[in-house]
């Protein structure tokens, strides 16, 4: 994730969402127009496109309310108004706040707890009541913080509405309150000019361009993210970057090779201190000591990274033979197959049904996921995605982005029909908070059926031979922070399996190259291709056969043993080993080498008819990582989930979240340290969350230039269904089919499935 200022850009890419438009020449330059650009992105009601209603999914009326729907517009601004009026939270509209004002950055849905929605869900009690989860920034003070308030109940009613710190998500309870320390953004910004500034005559001569916060500047800042926090001290280090020229976002692969370090503690600029520059692996304690030694004799001035066609993703010649003609399109000829209450959020295919939720921190969630009727996952969605960089240069080093900072739900746009997903997919809208009222995100949600290109069974013999169609159902949504792309896909299959996954694309977040072959390949005239690991956390509430589960290990282990037929002779052979997860202590691991043991979630109360127990197995479908450091000296205790592939812990309603999105803020002493939830806790037939990792080892390499590609950055989980059913749901399939050979009948004989009448609209 990331952007030029990384940190600082990341900083003004939120300000951008969450303050409004700052009137700074350079943010114009880079970092707003990388957050301005997803294109086609977060249109208002006013641009809004065409309609998204398609013949291919048919309405219904949802069994429940959808408990966790995002706020309506009424309650949005009913609770904006209303906060307004508390004159203890002394809030300043977003345009027309300054450093020193407090403002409002987030008003969306207090997702319900799940003890309260079981009771609604399972036993007709009444529905939970709605509260809002509000996020105000504190920055009037000289100890500003983030803070989390829980407003309700909804709706907002003088009297009987009520505001306090949310605290109970927190592990460590400090009143719902962390640190802010971004709240001189603006001051920072004219800072960071005075230092680059000072430099004019070095940037001139380098690389004759300056970085000053004007319109002609060529050259930009990127900061490291999380800051350098030990003793008391804040400390930044930035890196300078030239400007894109042409019109694409490459700032991220033009690194220049000189950071420069401050310390930026406090809120008194006039106390921020420069402690000194690097480069070309020099590090020089101030200003004078690196002009000095640029002005002798013997000072190496290194090349620079400038854009071009290799940092262009428009279509390149030659063209590929055949090319040009239309390729092969998917189409949903046969209608309507599966159901969509669009007002509720709540899908049904084929056995399958769930709600939708979606956050600014966290983007789509999906909840209740039934099969067969039977709910099998209360909660089912990702918590914080991790991109740890390593590097010789400081910058490079220091970066760690937790993106749901950004929010991984407040940077998802509208897909692109026909390429992101289907064109006769459904789409669907987002409402998120923007600046006291209630912004639409068009069509950021998509989803479709698509036909595998394999057959989910088949078979052949001397008699016949019989295939079946492997259909499945993808929910899908893509969010952009800074340079990257995450796309991230849920979908259904007829077998009753469920399978997440996320790929990556866009630019990478590349290093200058200073003899640094060992953190990155060499992939551009001064470039290194950063070496770093992704890992995204998701959170799977499993519910199977009820809410008393249990995890089983069931491994396929060599032996050697004899048996009642072998006689003194041992053999070499295999065999299974079960065993339980039995508490919290040992509840964190890894995928086993080989694959060898299979990581079961079932319940051990409703052994089927043969004494087996009934339940999903979790596997890696497509690849998985999680962080290489065992401490990271950037995260500290920020990210504390990253470790291991998977991890279980008990469900409490008080720990429905791995992160926070303002874990950077303070790392540590992390508003939530993953690590506080294990405490030894009982997991034998106990309510149980799986939170598991998918991620890569990423080493870009020439191939990622001008951009990463989808095809190669991807990891994904399966959920199968193991002794669950008397046998494989998808016999149940209609689209088969059988040719039997002995009737004088051969598959040559057989018509391909054609065009029908029923056609969904086509969009191109
Ligand atoms: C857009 O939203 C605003 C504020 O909610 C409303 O006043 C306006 O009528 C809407 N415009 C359209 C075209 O729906
Ligand atoms: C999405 O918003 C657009 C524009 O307001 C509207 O035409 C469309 O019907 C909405 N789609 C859904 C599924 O609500
Ligand atoms: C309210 O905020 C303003 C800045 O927006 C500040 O000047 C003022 O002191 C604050 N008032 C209180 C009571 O904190
Ligand atoms: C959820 O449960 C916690 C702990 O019992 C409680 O403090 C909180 O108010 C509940 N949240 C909602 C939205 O009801
Ligand atoms: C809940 O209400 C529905 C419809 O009224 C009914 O079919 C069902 O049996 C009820 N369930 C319980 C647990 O009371
Ligand atoms: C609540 O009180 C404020 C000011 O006292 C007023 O502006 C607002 O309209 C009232 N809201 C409701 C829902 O009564
Ligand atoms: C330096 O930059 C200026 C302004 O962008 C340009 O006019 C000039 O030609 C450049 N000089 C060199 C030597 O590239
Ligand atoms: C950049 O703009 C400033 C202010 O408009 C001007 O003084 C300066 O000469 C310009 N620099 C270049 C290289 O064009
Ligand atoms: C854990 O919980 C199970 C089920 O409630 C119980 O049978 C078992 O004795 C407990 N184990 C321990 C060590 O307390
Ligand atoms: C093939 O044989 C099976 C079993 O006898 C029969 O049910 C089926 O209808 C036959 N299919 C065709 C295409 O003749
Ligand atoms: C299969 O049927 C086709 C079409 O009737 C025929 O041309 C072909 O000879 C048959 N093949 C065999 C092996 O019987
Ligand atoms: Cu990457």
């Amino acid at each position: 994730m990331p952007a030029t200022a990384t940190r600082l850009n990341r900083l003004l890419a939120l300000s951008f969402f969450m303050y409004g438009v700052l009137a700074v020449p350079w943010l114009e330059r880079s970092a707003l127009k990388r957050v301005a650009k997803p294109r086609v992105s977060r249109r208002t009601n006013e641009s809004a496109s065409s309609s998204s209603t398609d013949a291919c999914a048919t309405s219904i009326v949802a069994p429940k309310q959808n408990v966790w729907n995002s706020l309506t517009d009424d309650e949005t601004a009913s609770v904006t108004q209303w906060l307004f009026n508390q004159r203890d939270l002394n809030l300043t509209k977003a345009s027309e706040a300054g450093d020193w004002d407090n403002t409002l950055l987030l008003v969306e849905l207090m997702y319900p707890n799940k003890t309260d929605v079981l009771r609604y869900m399972d036993r007709n009690d009444t529905e939970p009541v709605r509260f809002a989860h509000v996020v105000i920034a504190h920055r009037s003070s000289p100890d500003p913080y983030y803070g989390d308030l829980i407003v309700g109940p909804l709706p907002v009613q003088n009297g009987t509405t009520t505001w306090n710190y949310l605290e109970y998500p927190y592990t460590r309870k400090t009143k719902g309150q962390v640190r802010n320390l971004d709240a001189d953004e603006h001051a920072l910004v004219e800072w960071l000019y005075s230092i680059t500034a000072s430099i004019e005559d070095i940037t001139l001569a380098l690389w004759n361009g300056t970085a000053l916060g004007l319109q002609n500047d060529t050259i930009s800042l990127s900061g490291i993210s999380p800051y350098w926090q030990n003793d008391d001290r804040i400390v930044g280090w930035y890196t300078l970057t030239n400007l894109p020229t042409g019109e694409y976002d490459s700032a991220t692969l033009l690194p220049l090779g000189l950071c420069f370090k401050a310390d930026l503690t406090g809120r008194d600029p006039s106390k921020w201190k420069l402690e000194g520059w690097w480069y070309n692996n020099i590090f020089y304690h101030n200003t004078h000591e690196f002009r000095a030694a640029f002005k002798s004799p013997g000072f190496v001035r290194l090349g620079a990274n400038v854009d071009g066609t290799w940092t262009s993703t428009g279509q390149q010649e030659p063209v590929l033979p055949h090319d040009t003609p239309l390729p092969p399109v998917h189409t949903a000829l046969g209608g309507s197959r599966y159901s969509v209450d669009e007002t509720q959020k709540y899908v049904t295919w084929m056995d399958f049904s769930f709600y939708l939720g979606f956050s600014r921190d966290t983007g789509l969630t999906l909840y209740d996921i039934r099969f067969k009727g039977e709910r099998i996952i209360y909660e089912l969605g990702l918590q914080e995605a991790l991109s740890h960089y390593a590097g010789i240069d400081p910058a490079t080093s220091g970066t760690a982005y937790l993106d749901s900072f950004s929010g991984m739900g407040a940077n998802t746009f509208e897909l692109l029909k026909g390429y992101d997903c289907p064109a006769y997919a459904t789409y669907l809208n987002s409402s998120l908070y923007f600046e006291e009222t209630s912004a639409t995100y068009l069509q950021n949600i998509c989803m479709f059926e698509f036909d595998a290109d394999f057959p989910i069974q088949r078979h052949t013999n001397t008699m016949f031979a019989s295939s079946t169609k492997n259909i499945y159902f993808t929910v899908r949504s893509i969010s952009t922070v800074g340079n990257y792309d995450y796309l991230i896909s849920y979908s259904f299959y007829m077998d009753g399996s469920i399978t997440v996954e996320v790929r990556a694309s866009g630019y990478i977040h590349a290093a200058y190259y200073a003899d640094n072959k060992d953190f990155g390949y060499h992939i551009h005239d001064f470039l290194s291709g950063a070496m770093h690991d992704h890992v995204i956390n998701f959170k799977a509430d499993f519910d199977i056969r009820g809410q008393d589960n249990t995890v089983q290990f069931v491994s396929t282990v060599p032996v050697t043993r004899s048996f009642a037929w072998s006689g003194d002779k041992e053999v070499n052979t295999m065999m299974l080993q079960r065993s339980f997860l039995e508490n919290e202590d040992s509840a964190r691991f890894n995928w086993s080498p080989n694959q060898a043991t299979q990581v079961l979630v079932l319940n051990t109360d409703k052994p089927n008819q043969f004494g087996e127990y009934p339940g999903y197995r979790i596997t890696p479908y497509s690849g998985s990582a999680h962080l290489t450091m065992q401490k990271s000296s950037d995260l500290v205790d920020s990210a504390t989930w990253a470790g291991y592939d998977i991890q279980v812990t008990r469900q409490h309603d008080t720990e429905p979240r791995s992160a926070h999105p303002y874990n950077l803020e303070d790392v540590y002493n992390p508003p939530i340290n993953f690590d506080d939830f294990f405490d030894g806790e009982n997991l034998t037939q106990a309510d149980l969350v799986v939170w598991f990792n998918l991620g890569m080892h990423h080493v870009p390499q020439t191939g990622d230039l001008p951009n990463t590609l989808f095809t190669q950055a991807r990891s994904g989980v399966q959920f199968v269904p193991s002794n669950f059913l008397s046998s494989d749901p998808s016999r149940q399939i209609v689209q088969q089919e059988r040719v039997n050979y002995t009737a004088g009948y051969n598959a040559s004989m057989m018509q391909p499935l054609g065009p029908d009448s029923h056609t969904c609209p086509l969009a191109f």
